[in-house]
């Protein structure tokens, strides 16, 4: 019986571990409340068009940490395209984009759990963007979201 509960114990390790190694891929379950102003944005996030075009960002909000906030900066001027692809059923999150005094440039704000884009925002070289996503309604989260941005040049 002892042996058991210590094979029992050493699978439960592995396992905590197993979760501890996945946390680490959701940027805001290490950050929690610390990237909720522009001040405190996390990034900035470069895209340099010779190695890629797209940034994903994977992250959580919840009725916890309503928003969460990125910089992003592009290595040449373009067409930045926004996108927030949602995963979790009946998870309501907005979308929006400013620039670096704070000007909001564009918002997706639909209702239910919809992906939300911004499109066509022009991206002027080696310049901070902010996006900024926010929390509406939901369950607890489950899975993070996945944020992109890219560049069409
Ligand atoms: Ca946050
Ligand atoms: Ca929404």
């Amino acid at each position: 019986m002892k042996k058991f509960i210590i094979v029992l114990c050493v699978v439960c390790m592995m396992f905590s571990t197993m979760a501890f190694a996945h946390v680490q891929y959701w940027p805001e379950m290490k950050s929690g409340n610390a990237n909720d102003t522009m001040d405190t944005a996390e990034g900035p996030y470069t895209l340099d068009k010779d190695s890629r075009s797209v940034i994903y960002i994977f992250g959580v909000a919840s009725e916890a940490d309503k928003t969460d906030f990125y910089k992003v900066k592009s290595s040449v001027s373009g067409r930045g395209d926004f996108w927030i692809a949602i995963t979790e059923k009946g998870m309501n999150y907005d979308l929006f984009v400013y620039d670096k005094r704070g000007k909001l440039l564009g918002s997706s704000t639909k209702g239910g759990d919809e992906d939300e884009r911004i499109n066509h925002i022009y991206i002027d070289k080696d310049e901070i963007y902010y996006m900024q996503i926010k929390y509406i309604s939901g369950p607890a989260p489950t899975r993070p979201y996945y944020l992109s941005f890219e560049l069409i040049n």
